[in-house]
């Protein structure tokens, strides 16, 4: 089993996509473990994107990060962050497939919508980052076996 954080960005809280984005990675069979909303600080969504800080869109990610409310979860599944990648597609939009959730659902890099762990390691740093041990939830999976 492995985890994986992804993120819904504050405008697919605007455009009243959270159940929809949502349904696509839970029907999919990965454990919700973690979940909430949360109004990130400049501060927490610096340490997120550290590994971008010196790329000339740093500055407005950071800003749309900050802009308002994402919804942040801890997914669990075998190969959790293969399977979420998949599931989310391509970082930029033009290039992600029908199908994907950015493929679906943007059409801008910038604002492409959902973020998701490209590595185990990443995967375990931002879980860290934005979630306590106590907000992460290993619940027993009556379904285990059925996806
Ligand atoms: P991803 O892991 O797919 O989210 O992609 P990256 O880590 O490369 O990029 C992180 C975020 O930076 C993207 F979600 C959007 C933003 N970005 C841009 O705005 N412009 C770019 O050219 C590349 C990334």
């Amino acid at each position: 089993m492995s985890r994986c954080f992804a993120m819904l960005k504050p405008g697919v809280v605007n455009r009243r996509l959270v159940g929809e984005v949502i349904e696509r990675l839970e029907k999919k069979g990965s454990k919700i473990i973690g979940l909430k909303m949360v109004h990130p600080t400049r501060e927490i969504a610096e340490a997120h994107y550290a590994e971008h800080k010196d790329k000339p869109f740093f500055g407005e990610l950071v800003d749309y990060l900050v802009s308002g409310p994402v919804v942040a979860m801890v997914l669990q599944a075998d190969d959790c962050v293969v399977i979420t990648r998949k599931l989310v597609g391509k970082t930029k939009p033009a290039e992600a497939e029908p199908g994907t959730i950015r493929g679906d659902y943007c059409v801008h890099t910038a604002r492409n919508i959902i973020h998701a762990s490209d590595s185990d390691e990443s995967a375990a740093r931002e879980i860290a980052l934005w979630f306590k041990d106590e907000e992460i939830f290993d619940w027993k999976d009556c379904e285990d076996g059925w996806y």
